[in-house]
């Protein structure tokens, strides 16, 4: 039998007022004056302030709470209200000072030292805020791709054969086998078209790519989508424009408080978002290279705001020789590709294309690349029997809400980064 809790949130106080009720949380906060001590308690929803006469008890902060009191207005207090003639129950061990005061506005301490205490650290409202958005941006993801039709699917995470490039995978023993952790769900996501036609799967992917930047993790959140019976990569793209405006739709709703606290700036998703064949991305560039550089990125990210406002760009058309075996060639150009990438405030944040669908193609491109079949043979089943012109893309979520959050470092994005030097916490 489970007893309806009594607990009362923070946020919820203003609609109390005059009631005894219970609250519960972390000590954020406590500040004695000469005849009375505020106590600052912190639980999912927010802040409340509770006035006690005297010296109240002396906790230290983080401990954890529950406290009866009357709800009082008091146009001083935050949000109008506090708690008076409060009893408090201590139900945490009295807490240790965590590494910095976390009930100061900001955190000034540096990102390794913020990293190395991440799980009392996150406690700070700034440091969690970009999680809740993190959270709200899923919701939004899944919302969309349910509304058009989409399954949502889960698939290994240890795979037998490199799926992106085999040079960036991490090896490890399964069994007294080599295995690999999955650098992405591709030939999953692509199998599966073929059982449901459309599916997502939101998951931890791992590259081993040695950058140290602030923007790559070795293990990282990929938000992915795969669907089947399309002309070509334009309908993955026409879905991917649903997907971030439902994804940006659903941080207002779920996430406002976190996203106001951040002030971000919610992004317009044009009806159309601009696009420019990678050829002619080099024109603008007058560069003649076989891939973007970061540098070149940004400039195109300035170039749409400035040509078409937009904060969205779909560079459309890559070469194919820098994308993977499964990307379709251009009809009528097939140095050039059907895939595109999705740049968002000067940054990659999404890789898609259109995919080959004809087991004979597979064979005949794995073989211009010198490539054997062997590691591929249960990936290229499903295109021996019978597979859809189909595509698909890829979303790195902590690049997004870093993009959105306004964030120099991806790592603010990740609760647990993991990275060239990092495993722990
Ligand atoms: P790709 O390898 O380009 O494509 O990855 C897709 C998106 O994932 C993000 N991303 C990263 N984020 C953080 N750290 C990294 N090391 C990192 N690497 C990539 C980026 C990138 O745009 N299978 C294809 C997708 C597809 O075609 O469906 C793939 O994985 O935001």
């Amino acid at each position: 039998m489970i007893h309806p809790t009594t607990r009362v949130l923070a946020a919820e106080l203003t609609g109390h007022v005059g009631e005894s009720v219970e609250i519960s949380g972390w000590l954020h906060r406590r500040r004695a004056l000469k005849s009375v001590t505020f106590l600052v308690i912190r639980d999912r929803s927010g802040l409340a302030q509770v006035v006690t006469t005297g010296a109240g008890p002396n906790l230290p902060e983080e401990t954890v709470l529950r406290i009866r009191g009357t709800v009082t207005a008091n146009p001083q207090a935050p949000a109008g209200v506090e708690l008076t003639a409060p009893t408090v129950e201590v139900l945490s061990s009295l807490a240790e000072a965590p590494p910095f005061s976390l009930f100061r506005p900001t955190v000034e301490a540096a990102l390794p030292v913020v990293l190395d205490g991440a799980p009392v650290a996150l406690r700070h409202p700034r440091l969690s805020a970009p999680h809740r958005v993190s959270a709200a941006s899923v919701a939004g993801f899944r919302a969309t791709l349910d509304g058009l039709g989409f399954t949502e699917i889960h698939t290994p995470k240890v795979v037998s054969s490199a799926t992106e490039s085999g040079a960036d995978v991490f090896a490890l023993d399964w069994f007294g086998r080599e295995a690999y952790l999955a650098q992405s769900p591709q030939f999953f996501k692509q199998a599966m078209v073929g059982v449901f036609e459309r599916v997502y799967e939101t998951g931890p992917v791992f590259r081993a790519e040695p950058h140290d930047t602030a923007r790559h993790l070795a293990q990282y959140t990929s938000l992915d989508a795969e669907l089947g019976f399309i002309a070509d990569h334009r309908e993955v793209m026409a879905v991917l424009r649903e997907v971030v405006a439902g994804m940006v739709a659903s941080v207002a709703g779920r996430a406002g408080a976190a996203a106001d606290l951040l002030e971000v700036k919610l992004p317009d998703v044009p009806a159309e978002i601009p696009q420019l064949h990678f050829a002619e991305a080099m024109r603008l560039l007058g560069v003649d290279e076989p891939d973007l550089a970061p540098a070149h990125e940004r400039w195109l990210s300035e170039w749409a705001l400035r040509e078409h406002g937009s904060e969205f760009l779909f560079v459309v058309g890559y070469p194919m020789r820098k994308r993977p075996f499964y990307t379709h060639p251009e009809p009528g150009r097939p140095e050039y590709s059907n895939s595109f990438d999705l740049l968002f405030r000067g940054l990659e944040l999404v890789t898609g294309g259109q995919r080959l669908h004809r087991y004979e193609d597979y064979l005949a491109a794995l073989a211009a690349r010198g490539e054997p079949v062997g590691p591929y043979e249960g990936y290229l089943r499903s295109f021996a029997h019978g597979m859809p012109p189909h595509g698909g893309f890829a979303l790195g979520l902590e690049r997004w809400t870093a993009r959105l959050t306004g964030t120099d470092n991806i790592r603010r994005t990740t609760l647990f980064p993991r990275d060239l030097h990092r495993l722990t916490p």
